[in-house]
């Protein structure tokens, strides 16, 4: 597997997949959530309305990822996984983990061979940098997943420079 950092914004991406940092409600949100949402047009929030309906009436789980359409963006997936929010007193990191795995093998289930992740949980759910990118690169490094092209998509210089150092 291929690892490459890109500094930039992750709807701009032409992989076959990208990753949603999303809330367990699925209907969208700030952040990477509301970029995908705002860009990708209303079709990826229809097919999140439907998960509700339907198998994930409780929502999405922690650690967990579902894909939809991608709507108008140039990928042809969003895969949607729900981050752990930070916890100074506990800790998360098997569930941030997760969400890697999951959303790997939910790519793996689509046929996915290129997939491109933001920096899951350092916004809003307040994960420090340093050590998100550890777990993030140390958990698609453990993955046994078909794809091949794995991109992780930092939104600043400083984000781009903790996720280098750490590859
Ligand atoms: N492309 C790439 N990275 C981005 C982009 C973008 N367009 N926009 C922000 N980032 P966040 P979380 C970076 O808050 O911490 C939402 O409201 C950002 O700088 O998007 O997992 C959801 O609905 C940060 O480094 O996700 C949830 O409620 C990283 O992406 C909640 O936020 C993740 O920031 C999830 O919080």
């Amino acid at each position: 597997m291929d690892i490459t950092l890109v500094r930039g914004d992750i709807t701009e991406q032409r992989t076959d997949a990208i990753v949603n940092a999303a809330n367990s409600s699925l209907m969208g949100g700030g952040g990477v959530d509301g970029a995908i949402h705002r860009r990708g047009g209303p079709e990826i929030l229809e097919e999140c309305r439907k998960l509700r309906a339907g198998h994930y009436g409780r929502g999405l789980r922690t650690g967990q990822a579902v894909a939809t359409t991608a709507g108008r963006l140039a990928a042809k997936w969003v895969i949607h996984t729900v981050g752990p929010v930070y916890s100074r007193s506990e800790d998360r990191s098997e569930l941030l983990a997760a969400c890697y795995h999951e959303s790997l093998r939910v790519a793996d289930s689509l046929g996915a061979r290129s997939v491109a992740f933001p920096a899951i949980s350092t916004g809003l759910y307040g994960w420090p940098m340093d050590g998100a990118a550890r777990i993030a690169l140390a958990a698609v490094r453990q993955a046994d997943t078909s794809v091949d092209d794995l991109r992780f998509v930092l939104f600043d210089d400083a984000a781009y420079a903790v996720f280098e150092a750490h590859l």
